[in-house]
């Protein structure tokens, strides 16, 4: 049957499974939007940005698992969604991001909103096209699902003229595809994991650091049966959150610069390190020279490019996260490390992590802890970058994959918010919870129109400091107090919301917090509060840049005050 390229696209999608598309209409994508309306089934976002759009089917697809899809049109449309594609790549999120083009006739002539974006987009996307021939569109559309979801997920972005949308020629749904230099290994290979599995079972301090790409893969039981099996402590990156229970008596948090100490200091004094789906980003390992100087390291991880390229690696395993720890749990045999554990315990016990200093004051980890306790846990958060994101990791706890929603690799202010209705809108039925900072949040905040119009049931949480929070503590703490370009003028916040239909409260004593949360909870609706933290507050642990894991500096101790984790079991 003849269709459209409009028609093309949306009859893909539909194939595809695609339930919901965000993103924000042009010229060269009119057509496109012009066939919406014959496909029901597909429902369409309008956010107020293009950055938003890619932020929310990034947010929707680490919520849901499933691929997110954004659209946007030619020149500014597209250029707008490439801080959302870049972050998406650095945190291997699987999008498809179609940009409308100028007609055929028109490309390489400085067209009216014309833009290179597949130039533009080469590094920071799995692949691109751009369609200059109607007939290769299907067989594309189905590549790019493929592309983005097999193997290490990332974004692919097809570029479409405006010409190619209205060219009308036979329509074929591909049923394979063929792509024959890409084959992603997903077994590893055995004669690896069975040094693998020997380097375990003759450890006497083994340490498994679990990433993201155990949510990614789903492996979550495989990992739990192998650190029980073993006694294995594990600890998380900071996308790896939720991959293992939290309050899992196996469980020593994550590691890296804003991690617990003793999760860094295991690091340091293991002797054999298994990393499953994680890619010792220099967040993570700090100094690389003094990462794991005792240990021997197994990697297992699914993009070959990872392995090797930031720390040596003594046993590497390419291949899926679930499939290699299945394998290994077949020869992994049962053991016990008790004085290994008694060392972590003593640790914990002497660095507790998750301090809090003394204070009257309305300090933004209590904010955070009081969020953990109205929603039991069990709520999505989504964060801004910055000490929000920190605290929003250090001091609510995840037992579930999926539910801490954060940008990791590309640190991306502004993500929380856009990135908050791509989870909400995939998980109608959960709680979310988008703890932001009062800059990240200034960067995207005309999404609160989306919110509005959509009527998403996203609860904002503003840890108002003042201050491009995390910037200041650097400039604290190694520019001697030189506090340049870091007060941040903000308007009032509950103001804004409401001028665009949404509740909310501004908290500024510490005795209004329960209250408030309790008040948004109750909402149906979407709810904001404007909490006025203290505004120079720093996030404690921290490894100073340049410095070994090990070397973390802490809550000054005269400060602190035991607030300890919830009790371990
Ligand atoms: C787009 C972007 N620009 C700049 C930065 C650098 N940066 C990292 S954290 C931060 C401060 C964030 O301020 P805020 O959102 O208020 O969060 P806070 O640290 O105060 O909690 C800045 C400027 C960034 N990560 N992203
Ligand atoms: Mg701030």
């Amino acid at each position: 049957m003849k269709m459209t390229g409009a028609q093309i696209v949306c009859e893909s999608l539909v194939k595809e499974g695609v339930e919901v598309i965000f993103g924000f209409p042009g010229g060269a994508v009119l057509p496109l939007y012009d066939a919406l309306p014959q496909y029901p089934q597909l429902r369409h976002i309008l956010v107020r940005h293009e950055q938003g759009a890619a932020h929310a089917a990034d947010g929707y697809t680490r919520a849901t698992g499933k691929v997110g899809v954004c659209f946007a049109t030619s020149g500014p449309g597209a250029t707008n969604l490439v801080t959302g594609i870049a972050n998406a790549f650095l945190d291997s999120s699987p999008i498809v991001a179609i940009t409308g083009q100028v007609a055929r006739p028109f490309i390489g002539k400085d067209a009216f909103q014309e833009v290179d974006i597949t130039g533009i987009t080469v590094p920071i996307t799995k692949d691109n096209y751009l369609i200059l021939d109607t007939g290769s569109l299907a067989r594309t559309m189905k590549e790019a699902f493929y592309l983005a979801r097999s193997g290490r997920p990332g974004p692919v972005l097809i570029d479409i003229p405006r010409d190619v949308f209205i060219d009308q020629v036979e329509f074929n749904y591909p049923t394979q595809v063929n792509l024959p230099g890409y084959k992603p290994t997903l077994q590893g290979h055995p004669a690896q994991v069975k040094k693998a599995a020997k380097l375990i079972n003759e450890a006497q301090r083994p340490l498994i650091i679990t990433g993201q790409g155990v949510i990614i893969s789903r492996a979550g039981a495989e990992l739990k049966h192998l650190a029980e099996t073993a006694q294995i402590p594990v600890i998380s990156t900071l996308l790896g959150i939720g991959s293992f229970p939290e309050s899992h008596i196996l469980s020593f948090g994550f590691l890296g610069m804003h991690g617990m100490a003793y999760a860094n200091m295991a690091v340091g004094e293991a002797d054999v390190l298994i990393a499953i789906g994680m890619r010792f980003d220099d967040r993570a390992t700090a100094k690389v020279s003094a990462f794991a100087p005792h240990a021997r390291i197994i990697h297992i991880d699914i993009d070959p490019a990872e392995i090797g390229k930031n720390v040596r690696v003594d046993v590497p395993i390419v291949g899926d996260a679930k499939a290699v720890i299945g394998a290994l749990n077949k020869q992994v045999e049962s053991s016990e490390h008790v004085d290994w554990f008694r060392q972590l315990d003593d640790w914990r016990k002497q660095h507790p992590s998750t301090e809090i200093r003394d204070s009257d004051g309305l300090l933004p980890q209590y904010v955070v802890r009081k969020i953990y306790e109205a929603t039991k846990g069990d709520a999505i958060i989504v964060t801004g970058v910055g000490q929000n994101q920190m605290w929003a990791a250090q001091h609510y706890w995840y037992d579930k994959p999926n539910s801490l929603i954060s940008s990791g690799g590309l640190g991306t202010m502004g993500f929380g918010l856009p990135a908050a209705v791509g989870a909400k809108v995939g998980c109608p039925e959960r709680t979310v919870w988008c703890i932001d900072g009062d800059g990240s949040l200034q960067m995207t905040i005309q999404e609160l129109g989306t919110i509005a119009q959509e009527r998403l049931g996203v609860k904002i949480a503003v840890l108002n400091n003042g201050y491009l929070g995390m910037v200041r503590q650097w400039q604290e703490l190694f520019y001697e107090r030189r506090y340049v370009a870091t007060p941040l003028s903000c308007p009032d916040f509950v103001k804004i919301a409401e001028a665009y239909g949404i509740p909310g409260l501004r908290v500024t004593g510490k005795e209004e917090v329960v209250p408030a949360i309790e008040q948004a909870m109750e909402e149906e609706g979407p709810f904001l509060i404007n909490f006025m933290v203290e505004p120079e507050e720093n996030v404690y642990p921290m490894v100073p840049p340049g410095a070994a894991l090990t070397e973390v500096l802490e809550v000054p101790k005269e400060e602190a005050v035991t607030w300890p984790r919830r009790s371990t079991p």
